[in-house]
């Protein structure tokens, strides 16, 4: 069953067995699909682009077979930029250009039962989606020991003048009885409303630049751990200054938060795992590979290091009994978007997960290639994902998973994907049908899962077990999308 919506366009049933689909393209731009064998793509001949960007394909395998092969040698770095300049040269934010696709079958298993119940997910189709998740797009977490220490740094009960309770919280690694270095701690801050009794449901988060980013509140103890750089934050020889306090306010809200009875828990990202990908072994990633090692192709990059830490935040939230650890809703923006979405896929006991902006790699469908396509997240950020995650650059048809099946690994808990209109590099039309064909997923347990079949009008929030909103705007978390996800929290909680 296919319905325009408008042109260009073709809108899907979602009737769980009807997976055929997919996208009409008009057709009309100089547009040209070439399937060329070995490691060559489609490529799309985009105007402006110059006899350079179409090198030809025995360089790009060439090249492609050095990624693969990993390492940080001078030769994976030229063979990354070059590879990052040729995907980027076939970026289309154009929905002409969006090739026709086909995705895999969310609800049939590898050896072809259709799953038709909760019990059939759960036990078989759920695993073999997150085991092509791990061997192919974000990485294993290897075996390793790690014991971990809670320790409360401080508390104060009048923070926020009086509205909620201040505390932060570091949680400390050991291996084999030894405390580990300083870098790897990951440092909680968690607010606490003051006029209710815990324990309180909690909105989770990591942030981009330290905890002191979130409210210029200045109890907030300022990170001493390493940054990107971003001047106008105030991130000056990649540490924060005083300048970044308050900075993302609008991305919070803690107020907000706490006045509707909710408790706000955030970490800096890097305290997990620094952005980075010389600084694997400043993050918990050294748990596993310690000051030699190096992860196997198939293991974790930083967005499963992020997702990991996640956990350990919430194994200490089960120890923290003014928090209900049963009610967290884990949000996340951008790439830390990406992290979160995985974060719930690998650990059901995140009851609620929010992606924002998430885009490639997060909530967007890799087949559409609008945007930010895999060839070139993989080459502009060369440690977020299993190295295995190049053998797709370019040749998302041959990807045995798309990133609705991701969002089908929260299910049946809550899951809201927000978009917003101007955020092209992220494709918000893919992210709406990325949640479109994740929603068998939740009508198989007998939710309703996304209540619409059409994408709904700007700044008009939906929401059943699935929510989704597209919002006016750019790439951001504002404070309309922090109410929407509270309102989420209020009718899946309450
Ligand atoms: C961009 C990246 C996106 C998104 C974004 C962000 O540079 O291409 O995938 O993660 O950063 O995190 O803000």
């Amino acid at each position: 069953m296919l319905r325009l919506i408008r042109p260009g366009y073709l809108s899907v049933s979602r009737t769980p067995t009807l997976y055929k689909i997919i996208v009409m393209t008009t057709l009309s731009a100089p547009f040209l699909l070439l399937t060329i064998s070995g490691l060559l793509i489609g490529m799309l001949t985009v105007p402006g682009a110059s006899a350079q960007d179409h090198p030809d394909s025995e360089e790009i395998a060439r090249y492609e077979k050095i990624l693969l092969e990993g390492g940080h040698s001078e030769e994976f770095e030229e063979a990354r930029l070059f590879l990052n300049r040729y995907y980027r040269s076939h970026v289309t934010n154009n929905e002409e250009n969006v090739p026709d696709y086909k995705l895999p079958e969310l609800l049939i298993s590898d050896d072809g039962r259709v799953i038709e119940s909760a019990e059939q997910w759960a036990d078989l189709r759920r695993e073999e989606i997150l085991k092509l998740f791990k061997e192919n797009v974000y990485g294993k977490v290897p075996g390793f020991e790690y014991e971990m220490a809670f320790i409360e740094r401080s508390a104060d009960r009048q923070a926020l003048g009086g509205l909620a309770t201040r505390k932060q919280v570091s949680i400390r690694f050991h291996q084999n009885g030894k405390e580990l270095p300083e870098n790897l701690t990951i440092d909680l801050l968690i607010y606490l409303p003051n006029h209710t009794e815990g324990p309180v449901p909690a909105m989770m988060g990591l942030n981009f630049y330290g905890n002191q980013t979130i409210h210029p509140d200045d109890g907030i103890h300022l990170s001493t751990k390493w940054m990107r750089p971003n001047e106008d934050l105030g991130i000056i020889e990649n540490r924060a200054t005083e300048k970044s306090r308050g900075y993302y306010l609008d991305r919070w809200r803690v107020e907000d938060v706490v006045r509707r009875g909710y408790a706000l828990v955030t970490a800096y990202a890097g305290d997990i795992e620094p952005d980075d990908p010389s600084r694997m072994r400043q993050g918990v990633r050294y748990l596993a590979y310690g000051e030699t090692g190096e992860p196997a192709a198939d293991e974790w990059g930083t967005i499963a290091a992020w997702a990991w830490g996640l956990s350990r935040m919430l194994d200490y939230l089960e120890t923290d009994d003014q928090i209900d650890y049963e009610r967290v809703m884990l949000m996340g923006h951008s790439r830390l978007g990406k992290a979160a979405l995985w974060a719930g896929a690998t650990d059901e006991r995140f009851a609620i997960v929010v992606s924002n902006n998430s885009g490639s790699g997060g909530a967007a469908l890799s087949r559409r290639r609008f945007g930010e396509t895999v060839g070139v997240i993989n080459t502009s950020f060369p440690h977020w994902f299993a190295n295995n995650f190049n053998r797709y650059n370019g040749r998302e048809d041959e990807l045995p998973l798309d990133q609705h099946m991701l969002l089908a690994l929260i299910a049946p808990r809550p899951l809201y994907v927000a978009s917003a209109k101007e955020d092209l590099w992220a494709d918000p039309e893919g992210e709406f049908q990325s949640i479109l064909w994740a929603s068998p997923a939740y009508e198989l347990h007998g939710l309703e899962g996304l209540p619409v079949s059409e994408r709904p009008e700007l700044n008009k929030p939906v929401m059943g077990s699935i929510g989704y909103h597209i919002r006016t705007g750019v790439h951001n978390v504002t404070a309309w999308d922090i109410e929407q996800y509270l309102n989420f929290a209020d009718l899946h909680f309450n």
